[in-house]
């Protein structure tokens, strides 16, 4: 699949300082020590509905790492997937009477837009789930043959108690796991499963549903961890630098990858760190597809709202917050980026090296963007209260501002 334009990330004077970043398996901060190619993935949209702010949230948080990494003189080699098949897709083409195949094409669509507006940067590889198949069969037969899989009723379970490692991502107990199993796509209920927490790996073709060929595992479809296995392997390798995604994804999903991956490889770790952004709510509950309370970007590029207010929106919470969007929350933003575009207009102020360097320290500091924002709130304010003479230094605020947060002034 093709991914989205790169807005251009200028470079800063100077050099970036090193990420420390909460890892959800150690449940505390680490350094990054990623070598000159820092390799990250993050896992993408399933492509039922369109991008909410709780989507742009966490993709926000993810697009900051990289960002603090580029500032540090590294390339960045990022990969997303789309699960373009699931069943949550196929229920909802089913329900509006839609082709499966145009939903998730539209949505995606869309996505990518709402990407480039946000000035999110792009992955080098966007893989969907259909073409990555192919990829994916020889795995789950490599896991059969391995004894770490098993075949119920023609579908292909893979058993959690092969790996190690199991559990070590989420650091869940076993009554957790099962409940938030039944909750995100698990099957701890069916019966003949060796273990009620193992996850569908390969699932023999259903009436009425689309599949694939299997090779030895017959007609049919991937599971949803399997898939970004295949395609995290097949571009990163094992040991990359940081899995990513929402703190829903932290159970089943990276910790049921992590287990397939270190079974098929027998190394460990799948990634160096887990990364995982808060929920954001509307309403107080979690914004959801399922559920329906969505405010979606394209809806507010649609009314006309600047995506850098957006942006600025998901910037002035800590990503590993959850946090409530509000009207309010959209309001301050406006009004924050319209303090600091009048700031940086003017050809001269307060000096800006100063404000470079807080803005780096409180982004390698576990992502602190609220703290980076603040301290750009103070320059603007000097600015608007007694100027300065430092020539270009509107200049070099803009050209942080970009390349760190990712706001066009
Ligand atoms: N396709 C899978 C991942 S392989 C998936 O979870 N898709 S998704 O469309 O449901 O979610 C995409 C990303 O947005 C995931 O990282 C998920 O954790 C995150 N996300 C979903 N809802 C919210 C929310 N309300 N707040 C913050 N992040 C969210
Ligand atoms: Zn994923």
């Amino acid at each position: 699949m093709h991914a989205w334009p790169a807005s251009e990330v200028p470079a800063l004077p100077g050099k970036g300082r090193d990420l420390r970043i909460h890892d959800t398996a150690t449940g505390g901060l680490v350094t990054l020590d990623p070598g000159p190619v820092a390799r990250i993935y993050v896992c993408g949209i399933t492509p039922y509905d369109a991008t909410h702010m709780g989507h742009a949230a966490t993709y926000n948080a993810f697009d900051l790492v990289q960002r603090v990494w580029l500032d540090t003189k590294r390339q960045v080699h990022y990969v997303q997937n789309v699960t373009d098949v699931d069943d949550p897709l196929l229920e909802r083409a089913n329900r509006d009477g839609k082709d499966w195949v145009e939903l998730a094409e539209g949505e995606t669509a869309l996505f990518r837009e709402d990407m480039t507006a946000l000035r999110l940067l792009p992955p080098q590889h966007y893989i969907g789930a259909v073409e990555a198949i192919p990829g994916i069969v020889p795995l789950v037969e490599r896991l059969r043959d391995m004894g770490a899989a098993y075949e119920l009723e023609g579908d292909v379970y893979f058993s959690v108690e092969s790996d190690a490692h199991f559990g070590e991502v989420s650091g869940l107990d076993r009554a957790a796991m099962k409940l938030l199993s039944a909750e995100r796509g698990g099957d701890p209920e069916r019966p003949g499963k060796k273990d009620p927490l193992d996850p569908m790996l390969w699932m023999a073709a259903r009436e009425g549903e689309p599949s694939w060929d299997g090779a030895s595992l017959g007609r049919g479809r991937p599971g949803w961890h399997i898939e970004c296995v295949a395609i995290a392997l097949d571009h990163l390798g094992m040991g990359f630098d940081v899995q990513g995604g929402g703190s829903d994804l932290a159970f089943p999903h990276h910790e049921m990858g992590a287990s397939h991956a270190q079974v098929l490889t027998g190394e460990h770790p799948f990634a160096k760190a887990y990364v995982h952004a808060g929920m954001v709510a509307l309403d107080g509950a979690k914004m959801s597809k399922s559920k329906g309370n969505l405010v979606f970007v394209s809806k507010l590029r649609r009314d006309g709202t600047d995506p850098a207010a957006i942006r600025l929106s998901l910037l002035a919470h800590h990503y590993r917050a959850d946090w409530e969007w509000t009207d309010d929350v959209l309001r301050d933003a406006v009004e924050r980026l319209g303090r600091w575009r009048a700031a940086v207009s003017r050809p001269d102020g307060p000096s800006a090296d100063a404000l470079v360097e807080e803005i780096r320290e409180a982004l390698a500091n576990d992502l602190d963007a609220p703290t980076a924002l603040a301290a750009v709130d103070r320059w603007a304010a000097r600015q608007d209260a007694d100027g300065g003479t430092d020539e270009g230094a509107p200049g070099v605020v803009s050209r942080a501002v970009d390349a760190l947060l990712g706001v066009a002034l």
